[in-house]
């Protein structure tokens, strides 16, 4: 039901969201305090130029999957929140070049957060549902979820792991042009963490394969691959417009139904590779 051609789209996406962390620079990050919590490299000096990119969803089809080679085949493999790879590699792989984390996550479960090694490889990226638009000091006084001091532990206790926290005004950015492309109201909350991170790898990859971001055979209300939980709404959304985030990968999927299908994946070229 997406409006515009899959080329469109992708300029769209590609000229209009800004990827970027936020940096000394960012208004009421700009303290000596955040100076020293705010990783020296840039986030581009830390991920390079990047090939062949995979994004891999924590859905409970990916259990039996044994994608867990083909995964690790890419140069960089990029996982979300508590997305374990231990005892899953079969399915899963095993690298993580970048996990993206929500704010709930890094609050919530600071406990876990906080001593779980399963977070201490790669680079890790928080995000935090920001409101609509906000403009950056009013975020900062009214996160959705107060990270900040978590964050500054994190950083504390592995000052040489990059810890990045994303700019909220490209989860908006991204909002707007799902619903622009599609023909329903959208509830006005931020995209799900699946989709930051698809629009993030574009940013950095050649090309990105998403794994069971659409359901493949396998497709399951068991909502995550590494827990028994059942729910619904993992895969078709409740807070987070999770459908219309699919309906627009699907328009953009440069690989066959049949990946999807067998596979869960999706082929989404890199921004760099888009021509407008
Ligand atoms: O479940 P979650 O997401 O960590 O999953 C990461 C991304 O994978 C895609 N996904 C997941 C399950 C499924 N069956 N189908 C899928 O397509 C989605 O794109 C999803 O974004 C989040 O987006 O950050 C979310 O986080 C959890 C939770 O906060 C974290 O796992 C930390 O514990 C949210 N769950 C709850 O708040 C209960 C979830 O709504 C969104």
């Amino acid at each position: 039901n997406a409006k515009l051609s899959p080329e469109k789209l992708l300029c769209q996406l590609r000229d209009r969201v800004n990827v970027t962390m936020i940096q000394r620079s960012d208004g009421p990050f700009g303290t000596s305090e955040w100076l020293q919590y705010l990783p020296g490299k840039s986030f581009s000096e830390a991920v390079g130029h990047l090939g062949r990119c995979a994004v891999v969803s924590s859905a409970g089809s990916l259990k039996s999957s044994r994608l867990g080679q083909e995964i690790d085949s890419h140069d960089a493999v990029l996982r979300f929140n508590g997305a374990p790879v231990r005892g899953f590699q079969d399915d899963v792989g095993q690298k993580t070049t970048i996990r993206l984390v929500n704010s709930q996550l890094v609050t919530v479960e600071e406990q876990q957060f906080l001593s779980e090694p399963l977070y201490n490889t790669g680079i890790l990226i928080v995000w935090d549902p920001a409101p609509y638009h906000a403009e950056i000091h009013e975020w900062y006084r009214k996160p959705d979820y107060n990270f900040y001091e978590s964050y500054k532990a994190y950083r504390r206790a592995h000052p040489e792991q990059p810890f990045y926290i994303l700019n909220p005004k490209m989860q908006w950015q991204l909002w707007d042009i799902l619903q622009e492309n599609s023909l329903e109201h959208i509830q006005p909350n931020p995209p799900s963490s699946g989709m930051l991170g698809i629009v993030l790898m574009m940013t950095l990859c050649d090309q990105v394969d998403v794994y069971e971001f659409l359901p493949s055979k396998r497709q399951t209300d068991i909502c995550h691959y590494y827990q028994k939980f059942h729910d619904h709404a993992c895969t078709m959304g409740a807070y987070h417009p999770l459908l219309f985030e699919k309906n627009l990968v699907k328009h953009m999927n440069q690989g066959t139904d049949e990946d999807i299908y067998t596979l869960g994946k999706v082929t989404l070229p890199g921004f760099r590779k888009v021509q407008c």
